[in-house]
């Protein structure tokens, strides 16, 4: 019942790392993937299937190098030829299982490494299934099995003898006097270590004069590994016996598998050793990637920090280009200050209106009516601003991210996709457009509540309108030499017109109000040039809700051993 439970809240657990992903490359993160792919590995090959079947033989799986000998020692322990010796590297690509015909069945199912088909007969070579061989010499409570090499160039060899390593309650490593200082066994042998599996280190054909020294060598190697409990099982080199060790030589490999016979109380023993082991290496591994998950919260909010910092600037830069009148042309503003006239605006206001209605003279001339010109001015100008801004920002924003190493990961993995200028080309100009007809709508429900509405609507909506766009943006501020005075000019005298039309408070309110609607819709341009950077930085980021949900099931998995 216990392990009901217990098994229940790993599956849990491995449930909940399975969501976990590490999506920026920031310092730890690599060892971070590879630790929790490894966990997952472990909890479902192994952890899962042990708990649910605590009765289950205990599951001998002996890995190494290519030609270490590891189907020589599985044949030699039973007596005969069950696994496929030779001297082509490598030679055994299907695992073979060896058991008592009366353990058999727990073989059978799927409790075991799920994935791999079974197979019985003669092995079939490259089938990666796995193949059962019924053997009474075995001993009971006991499978051995014969896995692909670690090491081979053949990649899927090298897969399958990590995913059989990972469902091992005993690891019974293989390796020669000539190769136990190999790099690669040695990765294993740490996994090993990291997992608290069981181990047993055969050392295969030891030359004579090499039995003083190798084996002791070895087990200093072991010790400073951390790794001695591990027996060193020394067989010495002797010719082979129809492809079996000669019993002399077997006999240290022998008499340890026999004490594993002997007494169900030391297989036992084996198999809680790896298993309590697994489970007591679970808190420090679900920590480490907890931390780990919590780093990349933290960079993918630093990175998002850094575009709002760029974007908050090109704000600022857009609000200050719309001020200081530098957004209108001289050229345009003196044209319609030339149309509005100096002076006395109302004395003014009826020769201005009848040069208005006298449009044919620029309809000739090719020049666009004066509203028309100041309203095209100002699309142009406010595209060019904010275009230059947000450029400025992305740069601003991919520079920041290249101090990173992570940022420029993401950079170079291609996964921003800032958006294509003509996007925003077009999208200024719909905004603009957009904001000139909500301009010309203030106008005429201002005229309306006025008694100078007449006069406002005779002057034209696109006039007066073009007037309240040049007191949005005319503010003497940030101006230098003769456009001051034209703008400031310009600005004192459409201001004094409006004024006029619909009184001071009114004006006001109007330009502030056009004004605020520009800004808005120039703001929500800007944030859309940002939101490429922010869905980047924040893709398949983890949550704090599932690293704590990621702590919780590790709480239960503790909870449920006590
Ligand atoms: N003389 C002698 N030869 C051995 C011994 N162990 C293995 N061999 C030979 O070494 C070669 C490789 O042995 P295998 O048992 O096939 O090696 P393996 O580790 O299963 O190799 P892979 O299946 O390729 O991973 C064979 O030719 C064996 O006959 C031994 O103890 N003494
Ligand atoms: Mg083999």
């Amino acid at each position: 019942v216990q392990t009901q439970v217990l098994h229940d809240t790993v599956a849990h657990l491995g449930a909940e790392l399975d969501r976990a992903r590490f999506p920026l490359d920031v310092p730890g993160a690599g060892q971070a993937r590879q630790i929790c792919s490894e966990l997952i590995a472990q909890i479902e090959d192994y952890l899962l299937p042990r708990l649910r079947e605590i009765n289950a033989p205990l599951l001998a799986v002996v890995g190494g190098s290519t030609g270490a000998g590891k189907s020589t020692v599985v044949n030699s322990l039973i007596g005969r030829t069950v696994s496929v010796t030779g001297v082509l590297r490598p030679t055994t690509t299907t695992p073979i299982l060896v058991t008592h015909p009366g353990d058999i069945h727990w073989f059978e199912g799927d409790r075991i490494l799920p994935t791999l088909a079974r197979s019985t007969g003669s092995p079939a070579s490259d089938s990666r299934a796995l193949h059962l061989i019924a053997d009474a010499d075995v001993p009971r409570g006991l499978a051995l099995l014969d896995a692909p090499d670690i090491d081979s160039i053949v990649r899927t060899n090298r897969e399958l003898a990590s995913q059989l390593l990972a469902s091992a309650d005993l690891w019974m490593f293989v390796t020669t006097a000539a190769r136990y200082a190999d790099a690669v066994p040695w990765e294993f042998l740490r996994q090993a270590r990291e997992r608290s599996t069981a181990l047993a280190v055969v050392l295969n054909r030891v030359p004579q004069e090499a039995l003083d020294q190798v084996p002791s060598h070895l087990a200093e190697m072991l010790r400073r590994e951390g790794l001695e409990d591990a027996p060193v099982l020394t067989v010495s080199e002797v010719p082979l016996v129809e492809g079996l060790i000669p019993e002399r030589a077997f006999e240290p490999v022998r008499n340890w598998l026999r004490s594993l016979d002997a007494d169900a109380g030391a297989r036992a023993q084996v198999i809680m050793k790896t298993l309590v082991g697994a489970l007591d290496s679970l808190p420090r591994r679900v920590e480490l990637i907890a931390g780990q998950l919590e780093a990349q919260i933290a960079a993918a909010d630093a990175l998002r920090g850094e575009v709002e910092e760029a974007y908050s600037g090109a704000r600022m830069e857009v609000e200050e280009s719309l001020s200081g009148g530098s957004l209108l042309r001289s050229e345009v503003l003196a044209r319609w200050h030339e149309f509005v006239g100096t002076g006395d605006v109302m004395r003014n206001l009826q020769s201005a209106i009848s040069r208005f209605r006298d449009r044919v003279t620029e309809l000739v001339s090719g020049r666009p009516p004066v509203d028309r010109a100041v309203r095209i001015e100002v699309e142009r100008n406010i595209e060019a601003v904010v275009v230059a801004a947000s450029d400025k920002a992305a740069e601003r924003t991919l520079a920041s991210w290249r101090a990173s190493s992570h940022g420029r990961g993401l950079i170079e993995q291609g996964r921003v996709r800032p958006n294509p200028p003509a996007l925003l080309r077009a999208s200024v100009e719909g905004e603009v457009r957009a904001w000139q007809g909500t301009v010309l709508d203030l106008v005429r429900a201002q005229g309306a509540t006025k008694r100078e509405a007449g006069r406002a609507m005779s002057l034209g909506v696109n006039v007066v309108g073009a007037a309240v766009m040049i007191a949005v943006f005319a503010h003497t501020g940030g101006l230098t030499g003769g456009e001051v005075v034209i703008a400031g000019g310009t600005a004192a005298v459409s201001q004094r017109l409006l004024e006029a039309l619909f009184g001071d408070e009114a004006v006001r309110t109007l330009t502030m109000t056009a004004r605020r609607d520009l800004l808005k819709r120039l703001h929500g341009l800007l944030d859309a040039g940002a939101e490429p950077f922010v869905r980047a930085a924040h893709r398949d980021s983890p949550t704090a809700a599932e690293i704590e949900s990621l702590r919780s099931a590790l709480g239960t998995v503790e909870a449920a051993r006590k």
